[in-house]
């Protein structure tokens, strides 16, 4: 029982046409179930093991996650359309992830080696995602206060990257920056905050668990590099001033459960909260502005989609492509090719160098002290799969390449210079109103 590619084809566009509500019942009454099942990657082999009633509700689910699946574009392909859709749009959103700040040695979670998640794995920490889990934190934040220097920003610089989304902006195309970051390098670089999603918080605040004391991120920094948890120092002064010191039987230990006022079973001494530093753990909500903006601007008006330096492994984040209108074009920049999403062009290499050749290619000057004098690299076909998005590897610096390139630019200003030259000298034929023809 098989359907030729042909087939599946155009029963997938069929779907698109009129869309699931449709659909279902046209295809159910004019195909067996098993087959269209087959079109959407639906095992036939299901019905047998739960039975038809069951295969048919895997089915319709199946149709409905491929309906709003994103699909490549056709007629997006390569890195000059990547440039011409730069130029063109209006309305760009960027997503962003840890990829954009690496160059700067702040590691990213999941690249293999050098990424947070490797390190803590050699640390003996074999479930990395604890140490920024919220019920965990509240148990015993010694764990995160012990490792999180590892990703602390160096909040005087920001990378070429930060630099192209600040340069989109005094384009007056940056719709919004959705940043998963949290080293708040963004505002760095100038991104203004009307135009910036922090969907997973960021160290620029930290706030006590139990009095919601909020203070400035840099604040509790020292305490981070020194691998110490930072308590709450409002907590500490009402506590001190509510109650006289009290004749210690042992020494004060630090009660780490932030639920209770008074909770040492040992000493009954209560004490003050811990500080968290305002990025979303895993168990948190993600804030308001990030589902507000989504659905009442972005979806209506953003243009072209830049998915850049991030595995795109985290919800809801990851469901952004799948959710926005899908005629958008979408274009990923980062240095391993993804496969979960449809992306219309994926770009391979360091960002900071994909993003400087892309600005090259739009015609646009994107300065940084970190990208070198004469700077260029080269571009090649990494693979042409069709259907599921052409990807180029961007990377290969070459001096020489772009020197010579230089030169060419150099040359051709020259040609036109002279050209212009003629026509205020009204040597050129066409310059005094004759027909060239
Ligand atoms: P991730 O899952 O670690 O993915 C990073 C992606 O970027 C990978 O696909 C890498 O291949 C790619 N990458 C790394 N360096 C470069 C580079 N120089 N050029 C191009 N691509 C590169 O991280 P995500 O951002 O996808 O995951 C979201 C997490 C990571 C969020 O919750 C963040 O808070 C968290 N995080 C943030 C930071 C930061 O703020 N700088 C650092 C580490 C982790």
């Amino acid at each position: 029982m098989e359907l030729d590619p042909e087939e599946i084809s155009k029963i997938r566009a069929r779907l698109f046409e009129i869309g699931p509500d449709q659909f279902v019942p046209e295809m159910l009454s004019e195909m067996n179930p098993l087959l269209v099942g087959t079109a959407f990657g639906l095992n036939p082999q299901l019905e047998a093991r739960f039975g038809s009633r069951m295969f048919l509700d895997f089915l319709v689910s199946a149709i409905v996650r491929f309906y709003h699946k994103r699909q490549k574009l056709p007629q997006y392909n390569t890195i000059d359309d990547v440039a011409q859709l730069l130029q063109q749009s209006k309305n760009v959103m960027v997503i962003t992830g840890a990829g954009i700040s690496t160059s700067l040695g702040i590691p990213d979670f999941r690249s293999k080696n050098t990424g947070f998640y490797t390190k803590l794995l050699n640390a003996g920490i074999y479930e990395p995602e604890e140490v920024f889990d919220i019920e965990q934190f509240d148990e015993d934040p010694s764990v995160f206060y012990k490792l999180a220097h590892g990703i602390l920003p160096d909040e005087t610089r920001y990378s070429p990257t930060h630099a192209f989304i600040r340069l989109l902006q005094d384009k007056g195309k940056l719709q919004t920056n959705y940043t998963q970051n949290i080293d708040n390098l963004e505002e760095r670089a100038g991104i203004d905050p009307a135009r910036l999603i922090q969907c997973h918080g960021s160290f620029a605040t930290a706030s006590c668990r139990k009095c919601k004391h909020q203070v400035k991120g840099t604040e509790i920094f020292p305490y981070i590099r020194a691998q110490q948890v930072a308590i709450c120092k409002q907590c500490t002064a009402a506590l001190a001033a509510a109650a006289p010191p009290q004749k210690k039987k042992k020494k004060a230990k630090h009660n780490f459960d932030t639920d209770s006022d008074d909770n040492s079973e040992d000493d009954n001494i209560p004490t003050a909260g811990v500080m968290k530093p305002d990025i979303t753990f895993f168990g948190e909500q993600l804030p308001n502005t990030f589902f507000d903006r989504l659905a009442e601007t972005d979806a209506k008006s953003v243009d072209l989609v830049l998915v850049i330096g991030t595995s795109l492994k985290v919800a809801p984040v990851s469901e952004i492509p799948n959710y926005l209108p899908h005629h958008v074009p979408h274009v990923y920049i980062s240095r391993e090719p993804i496969e979960h999403v449809n992306f219309d062009v994926q770009l391979l290499g360091q960002c900071d160098e994909v993003v400087w050749e892309l600005c090259r290619r739009a015609g646009w000057d994107l300065k940084h002290e970190m990208i070198p004098e004469g700077f260029g690299v080269v571009v090649e076909e990494a693979e042409m799969e069709k259907g599921r998005g052409c990807r180029w590897v961007v990377g290969g610096t070459k001096r020489e390449t772009a020197v010579k390139e230089a030169e060419k630019v150099e040359e051709k200003a020259e040609k036109i210079e002279e050209e212009a030259e003629k026509i205020v000298m009204g040597e050129v034929p066409w310059a005094n109103g004759d027909s060239v023809a």
